[in-house]
């Protein structure tokens, strides 16, 4: 893997990000690279996804829709409707390797599906998908105590707590659910 300086990355997220958001990379980063510790995953390569999993949800929804038309990134109907949302991830693993030096596709596929996840995903797809759900900065979701204690002991059965708490709070909060989320929920599910 290409060297990464992740003192150098964790400055330049500094840079882009307020406060809140700095915080909540940090505990993404080192949720992550404990996770990968327990599972026996790349340490290395969880903290510098980590820390670029939201490299990009400081751009607005303009801004990253016209990063996705120059760059020939393609956008679904719910992607363009939702763009802060749903599209922070795969702009963000664009500018992982464009800005950032991050050649590593592991890394950079982790950082594109953090937020719907995708059927079949790897170990470290997996903790950085979670980590941004229960890093210790989180305090909204509902079942966290369960899944921070579950995680650690079994990372697929935390994974199916989180998708199922995901898509009902997507349900009941009447957002429209993103192809990808679904296809993740019902893969995982057995549908
Ligand atoms: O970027 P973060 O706030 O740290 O977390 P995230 O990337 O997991 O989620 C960003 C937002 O996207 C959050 O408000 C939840 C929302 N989201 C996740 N899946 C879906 C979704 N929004 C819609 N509309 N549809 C989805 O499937
Ligand atoms: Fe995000
Ligand atoms: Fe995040």
């Amino acid at each position: 893997m290409k060297e990464i300086d992740i003192a150098k990355l964790r400055r330049e997220m500094d840079e882009v990000q307020k406060n809140s958001r700095l915080e909540h990379t940090i505990g993404v980063a080192y949720t992550a690279a404990s996770l990968a510790m327990c599972y026996g995953a790349d340490v290395e390569k969880a903290l510098i996804a980590g820390y670029l999993h939201d490299c990009a949800k400081h751009l607005s929804g303009e801004e990253l829709l016209k990063i996705c038309k120059k760059n020939d990134i393609p956008v679904s109907e719910t992607e363009a409707k939702n763009p802060s949302s749903l599209l922070h991830g795969k702009v963000g693993a664009f500018l992982a390797k464009e800005k950032y030096g991050v050649e590593d596709e592991e890394i950079l596929s982790a950082v594109c599906y953090h937020t719907t996840g995708h059927p079949g995903m790897t170990l470290l797809e997996k903790i950085v998908f979670l980590s941004d759900y229960m890093e210790p900065g989180r305090d909204k979701a509902p079942n966290l105590p369960l899944i921070r204690e579950l995680i650690f002991k079994d990372i697929d059965k935390a994974l199916l707590k989180v998708l199922e708490d995901t898509l009902m709070h997507l349900k009941n909060s009447d957002k429209p659910v993103d192809a990808m989320t679904q296809k993740t929920y019902d893969y995982y599910m057995g549908i």
